[in-house]
């Protein structure tokens, strides 16, 4: 009886910290879940970039003329994107997702989602 009046306290201890150790660790870390691509000079940089499932990417045009970030195969499509206008998009599946500026075809860009 008395080791058990001990042990209780010692195993809900236990208990919590291992049911509130992994959110601690998952908030430790939002800006993983976060990245950025700059336009500039006709060019998507980085021109690939890895993101992890969950990741918010925001493109950001810092050029002087418009572009657009649209995916190739129709899963995200930014407004036309003025002069330090953004768009960000959330990636919920891993996957390829290859995009390119509707003005200008040739600029291309490729997310990498895992
Ligand atoms: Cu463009």
């Amino acid at each position: 009886m008395w080791v058990a009046g001990v042990a209780t306290p010692v195993l809900i201890a236990m208990l919590l910290l291992f049911v509130v150790s992994p959110s601690v660790k998952a908030n430790d870390q939002p800006s993983a879940a976060n990245a950025a691509v700059k336009i500039d000079n006709f060019v998507f940089g980085p021109q690939t970039i890895t993101v992890p499932v969950g990741a918010t990417v925001t493109w950001t045009n810092v050029d002087d003329i418009p572009h657009t970030s649209v995916s190739t195969e129709g899963v995200f499509k930014s407004k036309v994107l003025d002069t330090d206008e953004k768009f960000s998009y959330t990636f919920t599946k891993a996957g390829t997702y290859p995009y390119y500026c509707t003005i200008h075809p040739k600029m291309t860009g490729k997310v990498v989602v895992r």
